[in-house]
């Protein structure tokens, strides 16, 4: 964490010295605003809106103990291992709609819808004879809603600004996700169930080809949910840069510092649930991880036509190092592709 940390420092330093455009920072350029999954980035002029929709998509297979690879075989009761039912892959997808709104050239107020579809594959010990059958389980729903502001602290005229993100997210989605009569892991709940206060700072360079970012931020839980527990505190880090590579295309490249702490309490009938058949999606202590991936993105952003203004994003991520808290499954990769329109 510390050495990445640096690595970070000394990129945003080396980044931040390349030579700034005159004039000051512009949305009105593909690489204006960062790459699709950054949120908060770019803020709006007094009285211009903004919708958007997001569809991401992550994959995570194969388990890992700490940042270690194992086998779901060698983790089963049967086999020495601790475990009843594991785990063996997961689909998360998300669909986000959002909407931004400048009530002044200081203030951008912003919302954000989800929607969430999460599949999860099992293998499971049944019987006396401990035979192994693959099961799996599904949740979907409305997720947490989120709203806040983006306040301008400064501009420049050197193509640089700095802004500060204030956020709320409520507890809209459901933690009573089931199977039948039985709760789903933590997992595969849908919110957090507490109210999270989300702060970030972002700080953003022009250069007449190329556009930068930095943006650290986190999710506070305030309290603990109606089944006893909170999720971790999280902590992000993102450095984006991009190459404008004609008026309406430009490429992307992010590296991202994401860490999350352990569950803190425990909700009394998944812990039933683990007292039956152990597993770590049952277990608050297999539930933090930190992540650092890398991602590349294409924007395109329309500028003439019917579909002026209009913009298409896509971006792929993959980790380039993961450190889980217990036993949990490995990210694979996430897609995203979003479209955004302002006026
Ligand atoms: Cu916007």
């Amino acid at each position: 964490m510390k050495k990445l940390t640096t690595k970070l420092l000394l990129l945003a330093t080396s980044v931040s010295i390349l030579n700034a455009h005159e004039g000051p920072w512009t949305a009105g350029r593909p690489d204006g605003h960062a790459p699709i999954t950054v949120m908060g980035d770019h803020m709006h002029a007094m009285g211009e809106w903004m919708l958007s929709y997001r569809y991401m998509s992550m994959d995570m297979d194969g388990l890992l103990k700490g940042s270690d690879n194992v086998s779901t075989t060698s983790m089963l009761t049967k086999n020495g291992g601790e475990y009843v039912m594991l785990p063996t892959a997961m689909s998360m997808d998300m669909h986000m709609l959002g909407a931004m709104f400048a009530v002044s050239d200081k203030w951008t107020l912003m919302t954000m819808l989800n929607y969430l579809d999460n599949d999860m594959d099992m293998d499971m010990e049944m019987g006396a004879m401990k035979t192994v059958m693959k099961s799996s389980g599904a949740s979907s729903g409305l997720g947490d809603i989120k709203f806040g502001g983006l306040y301008d602290l400064a501009s420049w005229d050197n193509g640089r600004r700095v802004h500060l993100h204030f956020g709320l997210s409520a507890p809209t989605g459901s933690i009573e996700e089931k199977a039948g009569n039985d709760f789903l892991g933590y997992g595969m709940q849908l919110g957090s169930g507490t109210w999270d206060f989300l702060p970030a700072l972002t700080f953003l360079g022009q250069t007449d080809n190329y556009s930068w970012g930095a943006q650290v931020g986190g999710a506070l839980r305030m309290g603990d949910n109606d089944r006893d527990y909170s999720l971790g505190n999280r902590f992000d880090a993102t450095l984006w840069g991009a190459r404008k590579l004609t008026d309406s295309f430009s490429l992307s490249a992010k590296l991202d510092y994401a860490t999350q702490g352990q569950i803190d309490g425990k909700d009394a009938d998944i812990a039933t649930r683990n007292m039956m058949m152990k597993s770590p999606g049952f277990d608050p202590a297999s539930h933090g991880r930190d992540i650092s991936t890398f991602g590349l993105g294409l924007n395109y952003y329309c500028r003439n036509g019917t579909f002026k203004g209009h913009r298409l994003a896509v971006e792929w991520e993959t980790p380039m190092s993961e450190d889980v808290s217990g036993v949990q499954l490995e990210t694979d990769s996430i897609w995203s592709l979003g479209w955004q329109y302002a006026w």
